[in-house]
């Protein structure tokens, strides 16, 4: 997977973070056990989940009767490998709610699934699973430096969707004020940002980037927003996605990962180290393997992240393959948080688009994009294949300042666009120029590619 980089950023002070706000952490022992310790509670509760999913989950029993596995022969975490996969389409076979371990009068909330594609899908959670939700979203929050005091403005859509319901209560949890903006209405958004002072941004990164071009259109510049840190997550970003929203509001970034199958925000989360997202292991068993053959990849080596749930009352998930592509690091971090760090998302198999025989992921191309002065993070990426071979027309919007009516000054943009994108992917795309504020934009997850290819590669 040529191209793709690991983050590796030290914290430094930064921005309207101070050295104090940096070093004032608080870990809880939870996050800190040893691995033998982890490792014996991991066992302990895997073997708890696989026999609550046996006895109570008819497509469980019937999937583990098939591979004959019983709950008895989860001796050691190894066994984990004896068990079968989860896929969406499990999920979607078993609509609405037939993978459920408890009556339904024992829920306490539904959420679903924000795919675009294919039908709808629901998880469901008791209030147990409320409670350990909204302590793992405080724990990744408070890693990432909210404390009681903040005023945290909530920019996710309340409703089905998981994250903002799931970030509230974990905000909720920390002890710090909320604003609960939702998401949409971006001009309101920059009034309550700026008129209530909120020191905390929450919301999917292609938003806050959407967010600070409607301030700065309305003449307010986004860096003198009382703001000073963020949590983005729900889609994939890049470093250099990053650092262009730290500087456009002057903030610290943090990137934090979760999908709804699995609980929703809360899986994993940076600490101020932000060398990798600390995986909540306590709480999730992780395995990381290569989408073709589902063994385990090498250590470090990139490959599909696989979830089970270890404490999920309502809808225990086994070995669910999240398509999201990853590696992770077991390097001590310097928080002193023990859980293995997942890198950045750099995309999902299903979202890998196969362009004349080569892999390219969305996520590259805005590498390549942002690296090259003047681009605004806005760009769509169009496939199509009129004849016999793919063609990728990448539109990309200039910033405003950087808008020219000379064609040459255009034109060499265009060429360096153009270099940047083959030397990251390794094929050549047609780049073109679009004016300011053309594309669309979302309130939510950004939708960066449209394939119209009649027949899908993959
Ligand atoms: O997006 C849960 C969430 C909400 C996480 C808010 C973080 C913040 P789903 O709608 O089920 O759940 O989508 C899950 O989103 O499999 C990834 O492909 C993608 N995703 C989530 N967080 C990140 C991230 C929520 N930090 C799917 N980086 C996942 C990259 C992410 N991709």
């Amino acid at each position: 997977m040529a191209g793709v980089r690991l983050a590796a950023r030290p914290v430094a002070p930064h921005g309207k973070l101070t050295a104090f706000d940096l070093e004032n952490r608080i870990l809880s022992p939870d996050e800190c056990l040893s691995r033998c310790e982890l490792e014996a509670l991991q066992l302990a509760r895997l073997r708890q989940t696989v026999a609550r999913a046996y006895e109570r989950v008819p497509h469980y029993r019937d999937c583990l009767r098939r591979h004959g596995v019983g709950p008895d022969d989860v001796r050691s975490l190894n066994d984990i490998a004896r068990l079968p996969f989860t896929t969406k389409d499990d999920l979607r076979d078993n609509y609405p709610l037939g993978m459920l371990a408890v009556p339904r009068e024992n829920l306490a909330r539904v959420h679903g699934s924000s795919g675009t594609t294919g039908k709808p899908t629901f998880v469901a959670y008791t209030r147990t699973d409320l409670d350990t939700w909204a302590r793992l979203c405080a724990r990744f929050l408070t890693a990432g430096c909210l404390r009681p005091g903040h005023l945290v403005h909530i920019a996710f859509g309340y409703g089905l969707f998981t994250g903002g319901f799931g970030l509230h209560a974990g905000v909720e949890h920390v002890g710090a004020a909320i604003v609960p903006a939702a998401s949409g209405n971006t001009p309101r958004q920059v009034t309550l940002l700026h008129d209530l002072g909120a020191d905390v941004l929450i919301c999917t990164p292609s938003y806050a980037v959407n967010i600070a071009e409607v301030a700065a259109a309305e003449g307010i510049e986004p860096s003198e927003l009382p703001l000073k840190f963020a949590h983005f997550g729900g889609e994939p970003w890049t470093e250099d996605m990053r650092a262009q929203i730290e500087q456009a509001f002057g903030i610290v970034a943090f990137d934090n990962y979760g999908l709804s199958e699995i609980i929703g925000p809360g899986v994993s989360g940076e600490c101020v180290y932000r060398c990798g997202m600390h995986i909540q292991e306590d709480h999730f068993l992780v395995e990381c393997v290569d989408p073709d053959t589902l063994e385990p990849v090498a250590e470090g080596d990139y490959g599909e992240l696989v979830f089970t749930t270890l404490t999920k009352e309502a809808m225990p998930i086994l070995r669910y393959r999240t398509r999201d592509i990853s590696r992770l690091d077991r390097s001590p971090c310097a928080c002193g948080r023990t859980g293995v760090r997942m890198s950045r998302v750099v995309g999902r198999t299903d979202d890998m688009l196969i362009i004349r025989g080569v892999n390219v992921f969305p996520s590259q191309i805005e590498e390549a994009l942002l690296r090259v002065e003047g681009t605004a993070p806005q760009y769509l990426i169009e496939v199509d294949r009129p004849g016999s071979l793919d063609e990728v027309t990448v539109r990309v919007e200039i910033r405003p300042q950087d808008f020219s009516d000379k064609m040459s000054q255009m034109q060499a943009l265009r060429d360096r666009i153009d270099r940047e994108i083959h030397s990251v992917t390794g094929v050549r795309v047609t780049v073109e120029l679009v004016e300011p504020l053309t594309l669309e934009r979302y309130a939510g997850k950004a939708r960066r590619v449209i394939d119209r290819r009649v027949t899908r590669l993959q």
